[in-house]
């Protein structure tokens, strides 16, 4: 998962731009990056880490320009090398650099007619460069001394007939615009808005609307999966509708944990939405066990608040805080003669002992993916006293991979996969363990004054709504994954090894 964003204002964007890349800080820690453009020419500063390790004063000067995108990546398949932050840059058609969130399904397709067919060079195993170069194709085939909106959105169109998968996507245009486009089926969030200044109207395209609302920028509107914004230097806003057959499936998941509660994804808020799944989440409880037992609901920071909060007023039970999280979590240094440990959860969360003793207590959190963190805070809630642990999931038992951007594991690594609720609650230790049904999530999320009919579920229930995912493919991915996770062991194995030597 990853955050974009894009401004063509009427003075310098490089602070804004590096004010909404912190907001979108949760959608990744790995790498961010800022490019802008003045006078046409470029100015970029990438490089792995937190937005505020990556840029300092001497950057920030000079990233000087009156329109600029950003990035902040979390790595998704594959590797995560420096080499690999956005945006990404071609140098034709006119100078075009793009940000990308999300994931291309036929990238290895692509990357074939990219070198065979389009002539283009692909330098990183990005597949976000991928999608750079069929779009800079696309725009070239136009042929144009200068690009118009008509050429913009044809190219996008194009990329839209040629990409599969699941892509947000922001572009700039050297001289000329930005552009943002949403893939056909919507798949990952993105909207624009404006904001009125003395000099005139300044423009934001963003992954979410926290984005806009913290930086004074009003949300005009999500874009509609399959359509394009575009947005000339001068300050010209543009929009189309670019796919043959569009159709809203947005990202599930998007509700459950990645995006910020104050962030309205499809006109659906998506703090409400976590408010209902507790609310869905306390009518199963009363269904399951009417005569239930639960003393005290504890929600596992920071993501399951909204939800452990509905569910205990729902259930009519006290809603208590009882673990407390460090927001500092500091570096992990390798020393010489020591391997290098995994920070544990208990370095994160400690527990206050006196909500635990003697309770019966239910924690709350927004998914299990692995099982390992939540095995290890059973354990703390034990250790603190709990007589009886029962945990519930705001979201059904994760199964499948996801193959549009989130970075999840494999499937056998998904402690869900192949199993039933009972072994799962065995695995982690819980005394009892609640699922979200996928019918009350589905209702949760689209149920609302919005209605959305139809999301991405797939690592729910392992139907991947782009069609082209099959087994062979998955099997890749899970391929492709254990031989990355063996080249980061063997690269910490080495700096552990130089060391001891
Ligand atoms: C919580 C994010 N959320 C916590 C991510 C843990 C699964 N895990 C998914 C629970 S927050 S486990 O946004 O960081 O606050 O299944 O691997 O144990």
């Amino acid at each position: 998962m990853c955050g974009i964003v894009g401004i063509v204002g009427k003075s310098n964007v490089n602070q804004a731009l590096y004010d909404a890349l912190t907001v979108l800080q949760h959608r990744g820690q790995d790498a961010a990056g800022i490019v802008t453009s003045h006078d046409g020419r470029l100015f970029l500063r990438k490089d792995n880490g937190l937005v505020r390790d990556v840029f300092h004063q001497r950057h920030m000067q000079r990233l000087v320009g009156h329109m600029g995108i950003g990035h902040v990546r979390y790595p998704t398949a594959g590797s995560s090398t420096s080499a690999e932050a956005q945006p990404f840059y071609v140098n034709s058609p006119y100078g075009i650099t793009l940000a990308h969130n999300g994931n291309l399904t036929n990238v290895e397709q692509l990357a074939k007619e990219i070198y065979e067919s389009d002539l283009r060079h692909v330098n990183t195993s990005s597949d976000s460069e991928v999608l750079l170069n069929v779009f800079a194709h696309e725009l070239a085939q136009r042929g144009k001394l200068q690009p118009t909106e008509e050429d913009v959105f044809a190219a996008v169109t194009d990329v839209h007939n040629r990409c599969v998968g699941g892509y947000a996507v922001v572009a700039m245009v050297t001289g000329y615009g930005i552009v943002g486009f949403r893939d056909p089926h919507g798949i990952r969030p993105i909207v624009f808005g404006q904001r009125h200044t003395d000099e005139g109207v300044e423009y934001m395209i963003a992954s979410e609307s926290v984005s806009l609302d913290v930086l004074g920028f009003t949300l005009i509107r999500d874009l509609a999966p399959g359509e394009a914004v575009y947005i000339t230097e001068d300050g010209k806003l543009h929009t189309r509708q670019c796919a043959v057959a569009p159709k809203l499936t947005p990202c599930i998941f998007e509700h459950v944990y990645l995006a910020r509660p104050d962030s309205i994804i499809d006109g659906v808020s998506v703090y409400k939405a976590r408010l209902r799944m507790g609310e869905k989440l306390a009518e199963k409880i009363l269904r399951e066990r009417p005569e239930h037992d639960i003393d005290v609901v504890i929600p596992i920071p920071d993501t399951s608040r909204t939800a452990a909060l509905e569910l205990a007023n729902h259930l009519g039970v006290k809603f208590r805080e009882g673990f407390v999280k460090n927001r500092y979590i500091g570096r992990t240094f390798i020393m010489p003669g020591q391997a290098a440990r995994k920070k544990s959860v208990r370095q994160k969360l400690n527990a206050i002992e006196l909500e635990f003793r003697g309770k019966n207590v239910m924690l709350v959190d927004d998914s299990i993916v692995r099982g390992t963190t939540c095995k290890q805070i059973i354990q703390m809630a034990r250790e603190a006293g709990a007589k009886n642990v029962y945990f519930c999931s705001a979201a059904p038992a994760v199964r499948y991979p996801n193959v549009y951007g989130i970075d999840m594991p494999s499937a056998h690594e998904l402690i869900a996969h192949n199993r039933t609720t009972q072994d799962v609650a065995d695995l982690i230790g819980a005394d009892w363990l609640i699922y979200q049904d996928l019918p009350d999530l589905i209702e949760a999320v689209g149920g609302g004054k919005i209605k959305i009919e139809q999301f991405d579920c797939a690592v729910f229930d392992g139907k991947y709504v782009t069609g082209d995912v099959d087994e062979t493919y998955l099997n890749k991915i899970e391929q492709a994954r254990n031989d990355s996770s063996k080249i980061k062991t063997q690269a910490v194995s080495a700096i552990i090894d130089l060391y001891n030597n």
